[in-house]
């Protein structure tokens, strides 16, 4: 473990029980990258969705399995519940099992800068009236988007390529979404903001981002339903997004070492990483 080059890792939004988590690549990624603490930053368990029957392979156990495992093994594990496990925050400040239960908590990292973890349906009042995108047309609509990923991924595998989010990349071109989902970036910096700290990590809209917003840096690990994106903190204090993509981690995003510094991005395709801004994506539809 001290060989390994992450001090933390963030995951969130796994949704355990929704037939859509992609358990197995978790597990691949939880096997591959050992670190010294872990947040479960809300929506690891999809109640939500086992209420209506949901769906519960061996994988799921698995993943939970595997989380116990390293933290017997010493690891730190900190579980912030969200909206779709929130009957965990029943269980609030206790410890079970080795991990830590808390509704949000803040992070230092290795360089001294300090970050409230939160899952982020603390912001949803800040965004709701963003009108009817989440309400009837978002769940519909979502559902078919992640039918649509499935399928096409399964036709992937059968001619032997990897893992390609549809629903990702299909949510960029929703335009209609980008509103949403700044101003729930903005909601979530200015929390940060207003405690006085540097920045903000959280879940919640499975849409991974790293950049800075106000004069904090804003940082979303993504989710396991569709991108399949963790944040990592090496071990010097900068933060990256990786995108697991069968078998290697493929950063996404990630930050300039020196601490404080002005924030460059890399964007990585499947052939090539290359420097490019944030800002010149489209931003895509954001669901909780
Ligand atoms: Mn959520």
């Amino acid at each position: 473990m001290a060989s390994s080059p992450f001090r933390s890792l963030w995951i969130s939004d796994v949704h355990l029980g929704f037939r859509e988590c992609k358990a197995e690549f978790l597990l691949e990624f939880l096997r591959q990258n050992d670190c010294q603490q872990i947040y479960l930053v809300g929506d690891l368990i999809d109640f939500w969705s086992l209420q209506r029957g949901g769906r519960w392979p061996a994988a799921h156990s698995e993943v939970l399995k595997t989380l116990l495992a390293k933290a017997r093994a010493g690891v730190r594990v900190v579980y912030i519940p969200g909206n779709h496990d929130e009957v965990a925050r029943d269980y609030l400040d206790l410890r079970i099992g080795g991990v830590e239960i808390v509704q949000e908590t803040v992070h230092i990292t290795a360089n001294g800068r300090r970050f409230l973890v939160m899952h982020g349906d603390e912001c949803d009042n800040a965004v709701r009236c963003s009108g009817p995108l989440l309400h009837g047309l978002g769940d519909w609509a979502y559902d078919l988007l992640l039918f649509a990923n499935r399928w096409y991924n399964r036709w992937r595998r059968r001619w032997n390529h990897p893992y390609w989010s549809l629903a990702s990349f299909l949510k960029q071109r929703i335009g209609q979404a980008a509103a949403y989902i700044a101003r729930f970036e903005t909601a979530a910096a200015h929390e940060a903001a207003r405690r006085g700290l540097d920045g903000v990590i959280c879940g919640h809209i499975h849409h991974a981002a790293l950049r800075e917003i106000n004069g904090v840096l804003y940082c979303n690990d993504g989710d396991w339903v569709e991108s399949c994106t963790a944040l990592v903190e090496r071990t010097n204090g900068a933060l990256e997004i990786l995108r697991w993509d069968h078998q290697q981690a493929i950063v996404m995003a990630k930050e300039s070492c020196s601490a404080g510094a002005r924030l460059g991005y890399w964007l990585s395709s499947d052939e090539e990483s290359r420097p490019t801004t944030l800002s010149k994506r489209r931003l895509p539809l954001g669901f909780e």
